[in-house]
């Protein structure tokens, strides 16, 4: 192959290899979303049986489910005795409608936020987002997709303050599930949103000053193309698993607690295959090699949809995380933070005991393995293409409550020497630490033990001279 398809290639819009087998496009006609009550856990192996794709689960709703049902299965749900409303009936009206309204513009006012966006457009935001704040952002390709494509990344840092050692690091992903669309918009949102308060927002100064905010909106490009040209409702990545199916569940690839069959599936055509192995899968790796790569990882924020859900560990066990009072504190606060918005009450708690039992998933993997505090954070729907007008008013609930938890995040990992918070461990920090300390501020009681002494003076010492 030289020039004439090489160059077509190329005009065919660079780099991304584009799949080969494509087929007709997945049609749901027919297809009805129905809300399910669970009476007990065997009724969700009863749905699955009958081929149903599970698009939401909360255990706090008294069991309720949200599932995709093929016409030629609906008698079995009938037959099965469960009770359940309808909430679509077609769903392929629903998505001729998006795909039409998307198409005309009709949803497109000005703004950016006011219609759901392709993977190319994604891309230049990120692009032209970066070359508005040269001096405190820059995109960079964290890796690159099982057919090719970059998994694009957004690091928000002032390379003129602190020292990069000392710097907790707080990431924020999306779209590990292809069809969660409203995802890389929130993302989006909250980057930008971040970038135009630099200066003019003391406590978001304070945070880009003193650490490293990575934004990650599509973790997983090939199913959200996927979703944009062939299949709505692709949830996978597009690993061709060899036996006519596609598809890892990315959310179930990570290696804490990976392979268990509860909270996760080692059938390929299952929207929850875990894949051969941990880390199996180009995507999933990516980001772990970023994380991995982070001296001080912090934090790290996973946007899902949809429930409006603010998820803490464990998702593999219902034993309780070490660490799960901070985690019910963070929770809280995030919750009263988003309702003050707009009023939406989200939900918050472990994963295993709020929605349902997760193994392999990204969240366990970053504070069982990593220690950074992870939440997974279900956004507004309804179903996986909410009307447009939902994705301002989302964006703009999770984006204070994003700064909240980076800036939490970004305290409590900071080196214990920085006692003035400023990323570098240096002679302000002896200048701080003991003006606390003779002032009789409980700031200075540096081990914690109640009383203000020399101990606390020697237990600082040590702490600076270990440096970040
Ligand atoms: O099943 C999942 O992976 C998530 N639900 S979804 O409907 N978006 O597929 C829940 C996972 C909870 N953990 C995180 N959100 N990280
Ligand atoms: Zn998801």
């Amino acid at each position: 192959m030289r020039s004439a398809a090489v160059l077509a290639l190329a005009l065919a819009g660079g780099a991304a290899a584009q799949p080969l087998a494509v087929g007709p496009a997945a049609r749901y006609d027919g297809h009805a979303l129905v809300r399910v009550q669970l009476r007990a856990a065997p009724d969700l192996r009863l749905l699955e049986a009958i081929g149903a794709d599970m698009w939401s689960h909360r255990v706090e709703a008294g069991g309720a489910g949200d599932f995709m049902i093929a016409p030629d299965r609906m008698d079995e749900l009938d037959a099965s005795g469960l009770d359940y409303e309808v909430l679509i009936l077609d769903v392929q009206r629903v998505i001729d409608a998006e795909s039409a309204r998307i198409r005309d513009g009709a949803g497109r006012g000005a703004g950016w936020y006011d219609e759901f966006k392709p993977l190319a457009d994604i891309g230049d935001r990120l692009d032209a987002l970066a070359a508005a704040r040269p001096d405190i952002a820059a995109v960079f390709e964290a890796g690159v997709s099982l057919e090719g494509r970059p998994v694009r990344a957004l690091r928000i840092a002032n390379g003129s303050a602190g020292d990069p050692a000392c710097k907790p690091t707080i990431l924020i992903d999306s779209c590990q599930h292809a069809r969660e669309w409203i995802t890389p918009m929130v993302c989006m949102y909250a980057a930008e949103q971040l970038l135009g308060a630099y200066g003019a927002d003391p406590g978001v100064t304070a945070l880009i000053d003193g650490a490293e905010i990575i934004f990650i909106p599509v973790v997983n490009p090939d199913g959200y193309e996927h979703t944009w040209t062939r299949d709505r409702f692709w949830r996978k990545n597009r690993r061709d698993n060899g036996d006519g199916t596609f598809g890892v569940d990315l959310n179930r690839n990570w290696a804490y607690a990976w392979g268990s069959n509860t909270g996760s599936s080692g059938n390929t055509g299952s929207q929850t295959y875990r894949g051969p192995e941990p880390f199996s899968e180009p995507e999933s790796r990516v980001v772990r090699d970023l994380a991995l790569s982070r001296p001080r990882l912090a934090a790290h924020v996973d946007l899902h949809s949809y429930g409006q859900i603010l998820l803490a560990p464990w998702g593999y066990t219902s034993d309780l995380p070490p660490g799960h009072e901070t985690f019910q504190m963070l929770g809280e606060e995030m919750q009263q933070i988003i309702a003050a918005v707009h009023g939406k009450h989200y939900v918050h708690g472990p994963i295993y005991t709020t929605i349902y039992p997760v193994s392999g998933g990204i969240t366990d993997w970053f504070w069982g393995d990593r220690g950074a505090h992870p939440f997974g954070v279900e956004l507004r729907g309804p179903g996986f293409n909410p009307p447009p007008e939902q994705i301002l008013p989302n964006a703009q609930e999770m984006y204070p409550a994003l700064v909240a938890f980076a800036s939490w995040a970004r305290l409590a990992h900071a080196p214990p020497g920085d006692f003035n918070h400023d990323a570098s461990v240096d002679s302000l920090d002896v200048l701080a630490f003991v003006g606390a300390w003779s002032a009789g501020d409980g700031a200075a009681d540096f081990n914690g033990d109640g009383l203000l002494d020399i101990r606390d003076l020697s237990a600082f010492l040590n702490a600076w001279n270990a440096g970040c």
